[in-house]
This record gives structure tokens, sequence and C-alpha cells, in this order.
């Protein structure tokens, strides 16, 4: 039986004996925050299962391989041994292996289904959730998943719709002074579920991204970035995009989006808390969209693909990806 690397430098041992860089992104949120929904949005398909089942303690790599056919994977045991390999894996195989307490730790690749695509090497590890904020492992494995796994950039998905009320201060508290071991690492602060705020009853953007910003900086991370995000609505986004099928609920959650969001498109990019170069990029995409937009109606041309890719831009998922894509470059060329 052969053993098999633990999480921790597998990607990047691998990488340099293929002479590519890689680069992680660890994801951790508080519990049902939408953390899977964010890492399928980045990939750009439903691969990892996403409903609030009994949660194991395995961790999930998803590595961009460009140009690969199908996704294919693994998954380890405890021990690290190899329990299973499969080539062209489903998501009902991933589910399988994900619900398995035998099971430690699944790696797939396969390529991103998004455009345009990330550079070679892109890692991204969903880590486990408790099914209830009370659970006492939470913060326990959420600390394990940043010591074991490596990564340059870290994804903390907040539940914009529930921020505070939960119990995650604890966990943000020991994940602040647990960074502080780990200088140069990026954090993104993903304020999900922006969609499920009501400006009507007071619950406009601005204000909860001001409440964060306090929140977090209260906590001691200084000088937070923060990305207001619709990750689900993002992944319906990119899977009609990709002539994928959507269940008829979300179908009417993306549709009611695309109205929502038409009156202001930019009051999600506006309130975003990313350094300005990143802001006014995604700004201009905006603007750019919407001028090819009006040209299409002049033309008497159908929108559909124009607008989704608006909805993509304010959604916060390209945001993230410029934010990455940028600390790729200057890791490159410093
Ligand atoms: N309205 C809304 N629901 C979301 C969003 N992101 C995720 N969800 C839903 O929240 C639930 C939990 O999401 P999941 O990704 O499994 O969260 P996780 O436990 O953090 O991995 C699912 O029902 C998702 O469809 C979002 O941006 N907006
Ligand atoms: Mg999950």
């Amino acid at each position: 039986m052969t053993h098999r690397q633990g999480p921790e430098g597998s990607a990047n041992r691998k990488a340099s004996a293929t002479g590519r860089s890689s680069f992680d992104v660890l994801v951790l949120a508080t519990m049902s925050a939408g953390k899977t929904s964010f890492v399928n949005a980045l990939i750009g398909t439903e691969l990892l299962h996403t409903a609030n089942e009994a949660t194991t303690a395995c961790i999930t790599s998803v590595e961009h391989r460009q140009g690969a056919r199908d996704f294919s994977g693994a998954c380890y045991s405890y021990e690290n041994q190899e329990l299973a390999c499969l080539q062209n894996i489903a998501p009902s195989h991933i589910r399988n292996w994900n619900a398995n307490s035998d099971v430690k730790r699944i790696t797939l690749n396969g390529s991103f289904r998004t455009s345009p695509s990330p550079a070679q090497g892109l890692v991204l590890h969903d880590t486990p959730g408790p099914n209830n904020s009370q659970d006492t492992h939470h913060a326990q494995l959420m600390l394990e998943a940043v010591r074991t796994v490596p990564f340059q950039a870290l994804c903390y998905v907040l539940n914009a719709s529930q921020l505070g009320t939960q119990d995650d201060h604890a966990v943000l508290t020991q994940l602040r002074s647990e960074l502080a071991f780990r200088p140069n690492r990026s954090i993104y602060f993903i304020l999900n579920k922006v969609d499920l705020l009501d400006p009507e009853k007071g619950e406009g953007i601005d204000a909860y991204v001001n409440n964060s910003h306090r929140y977090l900086t209260g906590i001691g991370f200084e000088r937070p970035v923060i990305i207001p995000t619709m990750a689900s609505v993002a992944l319906y986004a990119r899977m009609v995009l990709n002539h994928h099928t959507l269940t008829r609920v979300q179908r009417l959650k993306l549709r009611q989006t695309l109205i929502e969001f038409s009156e202001d498109k930019s009051a999600l990019l506006r309130t975003a808390v990313v350094p300005d170069p990143i802001k006014k990029g995604m700004l201009k995409t905006l603007a750019t969209l919407e001028r090819q937009r009006n040209a299409r109606l002049l033309a008497g041309k159908c929108c559909e693909k124009n607008d989704l890719q608006q909805l993509l831009t304010i959604s916060g998922l390209k945001t993230i990806e410029a934010l990455i894509k940028h600390q790729r470059q200057s890791i490159k060329n410093p």
C-alpha cells in the first residue's frame, strides 16, 4: 500500500516536479455561510455538494488543470492512504466520499469552467464546517486547516444575513492570532449572501459592509479587504453561461436577482473594500459591458449573456478572481 503526502505541501511539491507554480487558496467560513457555493462558483460548476448534511472532518482540494476534459480525483484515509481514485468523477462520487467517516482528505483536479480561466496551478481548499454553530470542534477544525494546508491566500466567508449573530467572534479571534505567525498571507473577507439583504428594511449594503469593517477591525484585522458577494447566484450565472441546466428554484433565484440588481448595478462594486485599482478595473468592466448591452439593444439583439456577465461582474466572484490574479502576479514579479 502506498503512503501519500498529507495536504501540507502536496500541491507545491507536485508543482515543483512539473515546473509549474501553484497558488493555494484556503476557504474558511462560519456555519453555512456559503463556503462550498463559493468554491463551486470559482470552479464554474456544481462539483462539490452544498446541502446541510452531516459534515466530516474532510478537506477537499481542487486544482485547476488547463485543458483537462474531466475532473478526476482521489480520497485518502486519516493515515494518508489512498482509499479510492477515479477518472471522470461525478459530484455524486465526491458526495459519497465526503459522507464517509474514514475519508480525511479529497483531492480533485480538472479544468475550471470559467472565462477567462485562472492561471495554471490554482488550488482551492474547501474546509469542513460544523452543522451547528455551537459545535466545539469548529474552531479546532479551522485551526487544523490553517496549520496543515499550505496557502498564500485565505478567503473567510461571512454570512451577511447573520453577521455578528453567530459565535464566530471567538473563531476569528483565534484565527487572528494564528495568522500573526504567518505574515505575507493575504486574507479576503467574503461578505456572502448580500442578495438576502432587504434595503427597504434598513439592511443597506453600505451599512453591512461598514458593520463588518468595524467588527473585523475590532477583532484586530487591520485594513480588512471586504467583498460583498452572492456566491450561489454567481454559480448559477456561470452554469447558464456553461449551458448547464438549473433547477426551477435556481432559475427563479437567478431571474429575481437579475431584476433586483438591474436598478443600481454598480452598488455592490462601489461598497467593496478593496484596493483602488481593483475597484476601478471592475467598474470599468461593468461600464464596458453596459455599453455593449446598449449597442445590442439598439440592434434588436438578445442581451441574456450580457446580463449574466454583468451579474457575475458585480457578484463579488470576479473581484476575488482579480485579487488572486493580482497577488499571483506580484509574487512572480515582486
Ligand atoms: N441567498 C443565497 N444563498 C446562498 C449563497 N451562497 C450560498 N447560499 C446557500 O446557503 C446554503 C449553504 O451553502 P454552502 O455552500 O453549503 O455553505 P457551507 O456550509 O459554508 O459550505 C445553501 O443552501 C446555499 O445555496 C448566496 O450568496 N446567497
Ligand atoms: Mg460546505
